[in-house]
């Protein structure tokens, strides 16, 4: 099992921070949390858009949340669900 870190943050807006760039495909644990004072949650969507999962419910500051699924070889993406939140997205690319 890989393991993934995402923080989220306000550093003059807000954005989200991943502990990699880059996972090989598998099983994958996610762990996120929130370092900003404004509610953060966490969703993944996969190559397409055919798979979009949440990793976390909207948490305040120092809440988190993780979970484990399974990724294929694309590109993904990390973002935070909640209005006006549109910077918080990542990318995350899963090698073969
Ligand atoms: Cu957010």
């Amino acid at each position: 099992v890989s393991t993934l870190g995402v923080g989220a943050y306000d550093v003059g807006g807000f954005l989200l921070r991943l502990t990699r760039a880059s996972v090989g495909a598998g099983q994958l644990t996610i762990f996120f949390r929130n370092y900003d004072v404004s509610d953060h949650n966490l969703w993944i969507e996969g190559p397409g858009g055919d798979v979009v999962e949440r990793i976390s419910d909207a948490v305040g500051e120092g809440g988190g949340g993780s979970r484990t699924l399974t990724v294929t070889p694309g590109s993904w993406r990390l973002f935070c669900s909640l209005p006006d939140h549109g910077a918080m997205t990542r990318a995350l690319t899963v090698t073969p």
